[in-house]
């Protein structure tokens, strides 16, 4: 990375960016279609980010799929780019700690199912607890990006907490605790050009790494922060596939590769290969149009409530479900008064779940942050800040408010060492024993690790595929919506084993609540009963 001119590039279309702007519900199907063509045309790119962050547990969850199995298929058809992940250091692909021996075999796991560069960050910016982590990937032989989590704003005497000399001193641990490269993750999209030019000068001077920066555009700046990087000698940065771009996601791949013909940081991609490529993420984008933020126009409103852009289509839908939406302005007020009641803390997964949960309280129950507070106002908080102020998610720099821990644990000791330290290793092979007697099926290590993580969503999911079947091939449109009659469809269930269904019609309701529904499989007509959901 040192040793070359160009700006490298990471695409972080087929993870950042769906997480950011359709609530992480990309399919692994639209993904492998593309990963030939990166393989192809863009073999000049550092690397796909394709894995970690929400997608590991929303593809059990809400897509049916085994998100292992996306790696390995995505892996498989793009052997000459790097694949790249988020890990949450101790919190993993989870929004808690895990024990120490859980972490590491995750790690070990990801790295044999196609990981190539992790990207590990602490969601309090404790470089402590970053150290499992990091260790199990250099034990790998993969590439350990440590990355510093950039919040506040390093020009703003009033944000003193998080000033420059803050960053260069985290920079200097990761590069201590064996970092390979250093990661500048600013996932609110918060840096601005002017304070990018002297961050990443410092950053520069003080420590050897190669630097990779990743941001959002939430509020349109985020170019301008990118050329800024790209002028300071920045190695690496992110961006997305244009028709993912923009708003919460980051920002344009193709613009920033314009931007930069004809100066000594040109990136050397193909600009007519990632037109293609984008053409095709634009008709896979509306197949997802139910599940877009609805963030209309760049949004300044990101420098006050410091939401991660990967927070903000999860959290508006939270406030839509408590009937808040219309009071989105109120909830952005209410994250950044929590926010500072905690003590102006790095906000990113699971941190930022948890100044979430607190934020919509505040605004479902009338609280401001005065009366939270108050040791005199009765408050039941919700069960993440408890967790948070007992010490489960490690500590910030300066540690938690003490009148607010007291007021929050009624008197409870919080911990203050590394949860790591104190949770006992679980004994893998007598919980796989544990979880396939009770899910009724074999285990390998990929879905022990699913079951550790999220024991019920990886239940659920278990259960679900034993009904359904490999629903991961259906076309998108047909997974969401179904299909009408006279419709037919071409679903490859295994490697040249290609079934074609044909909806003929659907019967009338029973009173049970069951249809009948007529179709052809492979020309053989068929009849099966379901549960009518429409
Ligand atoms: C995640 O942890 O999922 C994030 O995207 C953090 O930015
Ligand atoms: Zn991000």
């Amino acid at each position: 990375m040192k040793a070359q001119t160009r700006l490298l590039l990471t695409d972080t279309t087929m993870r950042d960016a769906h997480q950011s702007l359709l609530a992480t519900r990309m399919r692994s199907i639209d993904m492998i279609r593309a990963a030939p063509a990166y393989a192809q045309l863009l073999p000049d790119l550092f690397s796909v980010e394709c894995w970690g962050g929400a997608t590991f547990d929303v593809a059990y969850r809400f897509l049916q799929e085994c998100p292992w199995q996306r790696l390995r298929d995505i892996r498989e058809r793009l052997p000459n780019i790097m694949t790249q992940m988020l890990l949450r250091a101790s919190n993993a692909v989870g929004y808690t700690n895990y024990p120490d021996n859980v972490v590491r075999a995750f790690v070990h796991r990801a790295a044999e199912s196609g990981v190539d560069v992790f990207r590990v960050f602490d969601s309090l910016n404790w470089v402590e607890n970053m150290r499992v982590a990091m260790d199990a990937v250099i034990e790998t032989g993969k590439i350990c990006e440590a990355a510093i989590c950039y919040t506040g704003d390093i020009l703003d005497p009033a944000r003193s907490k998080y000033s420059l000399s803050y960053y260069v001193q985290m920079a200097r641990e990761l590069e201590a605790a064996g970092a390979h490269v250093l990661g500048l993750k600013d996932m609110a999209g918060l840096l601005k050009a002017p304070a990018a030019r002297v961050l990443f000068r410092a950053l520069r001077e003080e420590v050897s790494l190669p630097i990779h920066f990743h941001t959002h555009d939430t509020s349109g700046a985020a170019a301008a922060t990118i050329l800024a990087a790209a002028e300071t000698g920045v190695d690496a940065v992110d961006a997305a596939m244009d028709a993912f771009s923009g708003g919460t996601s980051q920002p344009c791949l193709g613009s920033i590769v314009e931007a930069l013909r004809g100066t000594e940081r040109e990136t050397g991609l193909d600009i007519g290969a990632i037109r293609t490529i984008s053409n095709y993420w634009e008709a896979v984008r509306v197949q997802y149009a139910a599940f877009e933020s609805g963030l209309q126009a760049p949004a300044s409103e990101v420098y006050l409530h410091e939401m991660p852009g990967g927070q903000f289509t999860n959290l508006k839908a939270q406030a839509r479900s408590l009937g808040l939406e219309e009071r989105w302005h109120e909830v952005a007020q209410a994250y950044a008064d929590a926010n500072l009641m905690f003590g102006d803390i790095v906000k990113v997964t699971p941190s930022s779940k948890v100044v979430g949960d607190m934020a919509l309280m505040m605004v479902a129950q009338g609280l401001t942050r005065e009366q939270v507070e108050d040791p005199s106002v009765e408050v039941a908080f919700p069960d993440s800040v408890v967790d948070m102020l007992r010490g489960n998610l490690g500590q910030p720099p300066g540690g938690w408010p003490e009148g607010l821990v007291r007021k929050v644990l009624k008197g409870e000791t919080p911990r203050t060492d590394r949860p790591g330290a104190h949770l006992p290793p679980v004994d893998l092979e007598a919980a796989r024993e544990k979880a396939q007697k009770e899910i009724g099926q074999p285990l390998d290590d990929e879905d022990l690790m699913g079951y550790l993580m999220y024991p019920k969503v990886f239940s659920d999911y278990a259960a679900r595929h034993r009904t359904y079947g490999p629903v991961r091939t259906l076309p998108t449109p047909t997974f969401f919506y179904g299909m009408e009659p006279g419709e037919e469809i071409s679903v490859e269930i295994d490697p040249g084993k290609t079934l074609e269904i044909r909806l003929q019609a659907v019967g009338e309701t029973g009173d049970d609540g069951d249809v009948r529904v007529f179709f052809e499989l492979n020309g053989q007509p068929r009849t099966i009963r379901v549960p009518n959901r429409k």
